[in-house]
């Protein structure tokens, strides 16, 4: 009898290990902005990312990996909760200012909750960009703000709340402003000039980079922002700061849960504007300051990865890496990226990049390293990062809610193998100005409907993207025969025109 329950308890403890050994550790990465030609694994030559390059080595590369959306808000939204972003009717998920709602609702499941769910302890460290608070009074920097990351499903949060580019400039640690000096509270507003700093059209002589007009408001580290701040000066970021600060984040937290399986979200800045170099990496690359923050991401994800090894859990870890959406040059502020590309060609060979609805908006890099897989390389499968939840959710034996993250395929096939066949046939990619789909090798780009802000006014002479952001007329590309999208075949093919559009109605639909 007592030598049965010693076996029993003995059994019992050796399948809750070999359990928690099965758990691999997930750090997941996102750049902001970086292009499907961003990387010297990719082509690019003006520069060198050797620790994004190792990770395409160790792992597995996908040709054909997307981003939902060529912005971020609804980007990020559709990879946390496995639907696009389009679907969500009631929360704003455009590009959200600094003191915009949360959109992501509290009670759908999410990424990091499914994680929750098995047992993992989870992280986000980086851009959040998805909003805060409940939307029902003006966000209130001066207390916990709620909801935050925490309550979406992440355990801990240190993160930026929308861009470096928009206000507040300040760090929230687990919905709370970092360093916050309670005698001098944030005051926030995107219609109204409170700044207690000269903005950057009233003062262009104190800035660092010149912007353009939507750009110049509050000057806060010599760069102004979209939208206005006063007060919490001790909180107040230091731009060149920021790389060291997410290193430092991303490496306390795996370091702190180094026995128990963890889940870490890290949101990169770069190579979003406003774009600056810490003293290191200026001059990194050959193609300017765009191409030198990339070299500062590269860095970073080096400095995550040796958090890994250093906590000797690196062989135990998945590692995705991608980007939120395609590539941009000039983006508000006078950096001289467009005049310093010397041939670099941020989104390879695909067209257009973010806001646009063309393959360069939303193909991004897209790496995954996971040491339980069979074959590695180059995997020509159709992948989204809106399927991260089915794909961990099937990992982890997770069963989710029916009628939620209906966009999301499990690829754990793909994830496993580089030469599993793809178990998505179809995606919808949504441009700023409407959406297009994509189906087999086939990819329709209806004429745009309405016009959204979001693109910019197209008043600098600079942007072109003003004028192909307006697709004049419904488009049908061969993605195989025509990477590029330069070719609008509709004539030629109309029934396969029609049934996409029908593909895409239908989409629309479910739910
Ligand atoms: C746009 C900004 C752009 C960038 C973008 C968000 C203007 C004219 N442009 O509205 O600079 O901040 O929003 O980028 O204001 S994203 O990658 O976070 O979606
Ligand atoms: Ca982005």
């Amino acid at each position: 009898m007592k030598l049965r329950v010693v076996f029993f308890v003995l059994f019992a403890f050796a399948s809750i290990s070999f359990a928690v050994e099965n758990k691999k550790n997930v750090v997941l990465i996102i750049a902001d902005d970086l292009g499907y030609g961003d990387l010297s694994c990719a082509g690019a030559t003006a520069f060198k990312t050797p620790n994004i390059d190792s990770l395409a080595n160790r792992g597995i590369v996908f040709s054909q990996g997307y981003a939902t959306a060529s912005t971020c808000t609804p980007s990020r939204y559709s990879m946390f909760t496995g639907e696009y972003a389009w679907r969500q009717k009631k929360a704003k998920t455009g590009i959200l200012a600094g003191d915009d709602p949360l959109c992501i609702p509290t009670n759908v499941i999410t990424l990091p909750k499914i994680f929750k769910a098995a047992g993992y302890v989870t992280g986000a460290v980086g851009k959040w960009h998805l909003g805060l608070g409940d939307g029902s009074a003006p966000l209130n920097f001066n207390g916990e703000i709620r909801p935050n990351p925490n309550d979406i499903g992440f355990d801990t949060s240190f993160i930026i709340p929308a861009t470096v580019d928009r206000v507040p400039s300040v760090w929230l640690r687990d919905g709370k402003v970092v360093n916050l000096d309670p005698s001098d509270p944030i005051e926030v507003s995107y219609t109204k000039n409170i700044s207690d700093t000269p903005t950057g059209l009233e003062r262009p002589d104190l800035l660092k980079q010149g912007a353009d007009k939507q750009h110049s408001c509050s000057i806060i580290n010599g760069i102004s922002r979209i939208g206005y701040m006063r007060g919490g000066h001790a909180a107040r970021f230091v731009d060149e700061e920021i790389p060291e600060n997410v290193v430092r984040e991303a490496s306390s937290f795996i370091n702190s849960n180094k026995g128990k399986p963890f889940f870490l979200y890290v949101g990169l800045f770069e190579p979003h504007v406003p774009r600056t170099v810490d003293a290191r990496f200026k001059g990194a690359s050959k193609c300017g300051i765009r191409g030198d923050v990339i070299v500062q991401a590269d860095w970073q994800v080096g400095e995550i990865v040796k958090a890994l090894k250093v906590a000797g859990v690196l062989d135990n870890t998945i590692i995705i890496f991608s980007s939120d959406n395609g590539p941009v040059v000039f983006d508000g502020y006078y950096d001289n990226s467009e005049r310093d590309l010397n041939g670099h060609k941020p989104a390879g060979v695909l067209r257009g990049g973010k806001y646009l609805v063309y393959d360069g908006g939303m193909r991004v890099p897209f790496i995954v390293v996971n040491p339980d897989a069979k074959e590695k390389g180059l995997s020509g499968a159709i992948v989204g990062l809106n399927d991260l939840p089915a794909t961990f959710a099937e990992m982890l034996s997770v069963e989710l809610p029916k009628a939620e993250a209906v966009d999301s395929i499990s690829a754990l096939a793909n994830f496993r193998s580089a030469k599993a066949a793809g178990q998505r046939n179809d995606i919808v990619l949504q441009g700023s100005r409407g959406k297009s789909i994509r189906v087999g090798d086939w990819k329709f780009v209806p004429k745009t409907l309405g016009v959204a802000a979001d693109i910019g006014s197209g008043a600098n002479p600079r942007d072109k993207r003003f004028a192909e952001s307006i697709v004049k007329e419904d488009s049908l590309y061969n993605l195989k025969d025509d990477p590029a999208e330069t070719r609008n075949v509709i004539s030629e093919n109309p029934q396969i025109a029609e049934s996409l559009k029908k593909r895409l109605a239908e989409i629309e639909r479910i739910k």
